[in-house]
Formats: structure tokens, C-alpha cells, sequence
């Protein structure tokens, strides 16, 4: 048996009620394979592949906390400090009620690749907790957050490991968060980031992951001699990152006509208003059902369905596996050339094979939803000088991020024989440096 097969196997045996945790492994370390053969001796005795895919440690907490009618609620709350062989631990909080560790450690586990791709000293984690943000006061999220970070506040720290939003966790939780934090330690730092940028958070840093994703898809597009320009978008989610994608999309001239949310999706034939779509999610925190009554373009439909809509490129920007292999079909028969990854892994394996099979560009989530970490990165920087770049700045260096991304993944791609294969490309390129700082810091 491989050295891949066995570690697979052992994953499997040692995390058999984690699925997500088990897809993402099995989705990297197949990829893997041309790498790891080449150095399979070393590797094997170093233990490479069992390191990597054992986290460093893991947390789980009781996280009490009242609610309006003073009765006691308890949720679960975890952070994974998954490998820190590149810099401090680095990765979002996610706020949903289907969190479970196995998802966590996904999380944390595509985090480890995608932290190095962006070519920025982080390490990867993730944390959360299966809290449900939807439909609390503003007080009960404060009495959630309060609650979580005093005792989260005990494993994290400006230079060990820094959290960051994700699903339900936003500018406003983050404030709370951080607010509990300095309270607790006594020391104004950078220990986390998505920060209001009235206490040291980064300019362009709630668009970066939207944003991002659009310049890499845009420097795929140019690399196979087309642009954004006029082309049809189909973005799913409608929130922080399918918002800020959907924009950039459309200041680069394509339309985009779609966007969804966890009841139902919407087809706008006029193009997706931006600004109604921010004022019903980001100010009203409401259902698509409200853009669908302001705008008569708007068609709202209950359930899923975005991906039977006519597209040139697919954006998935929601949550993992809402891509499935009926929906890459649909999209291979309407014509659609290019799928990008906003969330982490929403595209089942078989249904990524169907699109790479049939000739669909396809950049998985690690490179191309890289651009939200990697602007953390950029505020992190900024709190270590004390000091704030301009949002021109910012996004210069997260333009220039991406467009390196695409071309390193491509790049590793055809140096092991896979042109084109960019998911393949994405954890090569990112595991190569992770393997090289572990093999140089010794059995740790
Ligand atoms: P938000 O909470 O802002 O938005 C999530 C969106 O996805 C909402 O529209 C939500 O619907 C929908 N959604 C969430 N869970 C489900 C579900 N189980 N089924 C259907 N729809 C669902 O999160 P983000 O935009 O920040 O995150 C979206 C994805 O992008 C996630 O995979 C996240 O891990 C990834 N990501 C986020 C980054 C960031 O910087 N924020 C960086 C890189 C990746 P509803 O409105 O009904 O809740
Ligand atoms: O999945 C992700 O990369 C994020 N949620 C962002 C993490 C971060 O630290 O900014």
C-alpha cells in the first residue's frame, strides 16, 4: 500500500464520524500523490502526512450565556490550532448551528494550505461554535460572544493565534469579542482580526474575500485569453463574501444575476442590486423574500436552485458541499466555463471531477478565497506597526496576492505533468512550504 493509501486509511479509522474532516483530507492527500512519491522515503520517516493531518491540539468548551427572557443557554464552543509550522495560528470563528468538531477541523485543516499560499507568515486553525446568531438581541450575541471569548481568551494571543470571522461572525461579533478579550488580558493587541477600523481593523478587509476571488477569476479568465466583461455570473450566499464578490464582478462588467441564502435564492434577470442586497442582509439581517419584494426584476424561489441558471462562471460563495454532481452536470450542459470556490469546499470531489473532466476551469476555495486571510494577514502587519494603510494600498496587495496565486498554482500544477488541474496545483504549491518548515523545525 502507498504511504498516501495507509495515512488515508488511518485518517479514516481514527476520525470515521467526521465526514467533512475525511473529504478534505482525502481531496489533499490524493492530490498529493506525484509530490509525496517523489519524496516518499523522507516524508514516511518524518511522518509527514500523520503530522499534518493530526491537529497540534484542539479545544471544545461550555459557553453559557443568558438570553432576554434570563433564562441559561449552553452551546459548545471549540477552537483547533491545527499547525503552526509557518507563523501563528490563523483562521475564522464560525457561528452556525450545524458546527461540530469534524467541521472545525475541515476548516482548520484547508486553512493550513490556503494560509501558505498567500504567501504571508500564518499558520492554520478555526474555531466556532454551534450557536445560532439568527434572530438574537444585539444584547444576546453580546452575552454569546462575552461568554465564548473569556474562555477562548486563554489559548489565543496576538503572536500564537488569531481568529477572524466566518459564517455568523461578522464586524459586530468580532467588536464584542474583542472587547471581552482586552478586558480579560488587560493588553490592547492584534488578537484578532475583521476589527472596526475605529480599534485597528484593516481597510478593505470586509471586502477582500469577495474581492479576491474575483481577481483571481479574473487572471484565470485572462490566462485563457477571456475577460469578465459581459459574461453571466451565477454567485450563491448572500453574505459577506457573495456580496462583496457579486460587486467586484459587476465593476468589472460582468452581470451577475443570482444569490441565495439558507431558505430560498433569487433570480434577478436585471442584474443583482448591490446596495438592496447589503441594506436586507447587512442592515435588516433579513430573508431574501424582502430583495424580492423591492425589486421587480427579482424572481424568489424557495429551496436551492441557483446552479440550473444559464451561466459563463459559477461562484459558490455559501457553505460546503452546495455544489453536487447533478448540479455540475446542469452547469456542464448549460455552457459554463469556469467555477471558482468563495466558500470552503462547497463543491463535493465527485462533482469537482465532473467539472474538471469536462473541460470547466476549476479553482477550489484554498487559492481562491484565499484573499480574505491574506488581508487579516495585512491587518495583522498594521497592528504590529501601529500604523494603517489606505484602502488603495490594501487592495494593491491583494490584487497583487491573487494574480501570484493563480500563477503559482498553475505553475505547480505543470511541473507535476497536471496542466490545468488547479485544485491539484493549490495543495501542492501550498503544501510545499508547510513540508519544508516542518522537516526544518525537527519532530514538533
Ligand atoms: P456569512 O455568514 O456572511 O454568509 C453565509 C451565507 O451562506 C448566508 O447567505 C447564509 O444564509 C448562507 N448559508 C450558510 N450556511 C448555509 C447552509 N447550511 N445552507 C445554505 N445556505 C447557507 O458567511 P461568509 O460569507 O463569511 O462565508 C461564506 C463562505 O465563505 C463560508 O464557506 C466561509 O467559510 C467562506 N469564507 C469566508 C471568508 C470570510 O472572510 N468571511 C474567507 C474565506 C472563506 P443565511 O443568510 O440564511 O444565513
Ligand atoms: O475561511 C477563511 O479563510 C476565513 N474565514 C478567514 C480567516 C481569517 O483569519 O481571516
Amino acid at each position: 500500500m502507498s504511504y498516501v493509501d495507509e495515512v488515508l486509511e488511518l485518517v479514516k479509522k481514527k476520525n470515521a464520524s467526521e465526514p467533512e474532516f475525511i473529504q478534505a483530507v482525502t481531496e489533499v492527500l490524493n492530490s498529493l500523490r506525484p509530490v509525496v512519491e517523489a519524496n516518499e522515503e523522507l516524508y514516511k520517516k518524518n511522518a509527514i502526512l500523520e503530522r499534518i493531518t493530526e491537529p497540534d491540539r484542539q479545544f471544545m468548551f461550555r459557553v453559557p450565556w443568558v438570553d432576554d427572557k434570563g433564562q441559561v443557554q449552553v452551546n459548545r464552543g471549540f477552537r483547533v490550532q491545527f499547525n503552526n509550522a509557518i507563523g501563528p495560528y490563523k483562521g475564522g470563528l464560525r457561528l452556525h448551528p450545524s458546527v461540530n468538531l469534524g467541521i472545525i477541523k475541515f476548516l482548520g485543516f484547508e486553512q493550513i494550505f490556503k494560509n501558505s499560499l498567500t504567501s504571508l507568515p500564518i499558520g492554520g486553525g478555526k474555531g466556532g461554535s454551534d450557536f445560532d446568531p439568527k434572530g438574537k438581541s444585539d444584547r444576546e450575541i453580546m452575552a454569546f460572544c462575552q461568554s465564548f471569548m473569556t474562555e477562548l481568551s486563554k489559548y489565543i494571543g496576538a503572536d500564537v493565534d488569531v481568529p477572524a470571522g466566518d459564517i455568523g461572525t461578522g464586524a459586530r461579533e468580532i467588536g464584542f469579542m474583542f472587547g471581552q478579550y482586552k478586558r480579560i488580558k488587560g493588553t490592547f493587541e492584534g488578537v484578532l482580526t475583521g476589527k472596526g477600523l475605529t480599534y485597528g481593523g484593516s481597510l478593505a478587509r470586509t471586502e477582500a474575500t469577495g474581492y479576491g476571488l474575483l481577481y483571481l477569476t479574473q487572471e484565470l479568465m485572462k490566462c485563457h485569453g477571456e475577460s469578465m466583461e459581459g459574461k453571466t455570473v451565477v454567485v450563491s450566499g448572500a453574505g459577506n463574501v457573495a456580496i462583496y464578490a457579486t460587486q467586484k464582478a459587476q465593476q468589472m462588467g460582468a452581470k451577475v444575476v443570482t444569490c441565495s441564502d439558507s431558505t430560498g435564492w433569487i433570480y434577478d434577470s436585471e442584474g443583482i442590486d448591490v446596495a438592496l442586497l447589503k441594506e436586507v442582509k447587512e442592515v435588516k439581517r433579513a430573508r431574501l423574500t424582502e430583495y424580492a419584494a423591492a425589486r421587480p426584476s427579482a424572481e424568489y424561489h424557495e429551496g436551492r436552485g441557483v446552479w440550473q441558471i444559464k451561466c459563463d462562471i459559477a461562484l459558490p460563495c455559501a457553505t460546503q458541499n452546495e455544489l453536487l454532481i447533478d448540479d455540475a452536470k446542469q452547469l456542464v450542459a448549460n455552457g459554463c466555463k469556469c467555477v471558482c470556490e468563495g466558500a470552503n469546499m462547497p463543491t463535493t470531489i465527485d462533482a469537482t471531477e465532473y467539472l474538471q473532466q469536462n473541460g470547466v476551469w476549476f479553482v477550489g476555495g484554498k487559492a481562491a478565497n484565499a484573499g480574505g486571510v491574506a488581508t487579516s494577514a495585512l491587518e495583522m502587519s498594521q497592528n504590529s506597526e501601529r500604523l494603517s494603510w489606505s484602502f488603495e494600498e490594501v487592495d494593491a496587495k491583494l490584487q497583487n496576492i491573487m494574480v501570484n496565486i493563480y500563477h503559482n498554482i498553475d505553475d505547480a500544477a505543470k511541473r507535476y505533468g497536471m496542466e490545468g488541474n488547479y485544485v491539484a496545483g493549490a495543495n501542492i504549491a501550498g503544501f510545499e512550504k508547510v513540508v519544508n518548515a516542518m522537516l526544518a523545525q525537527g519532530v514538533c
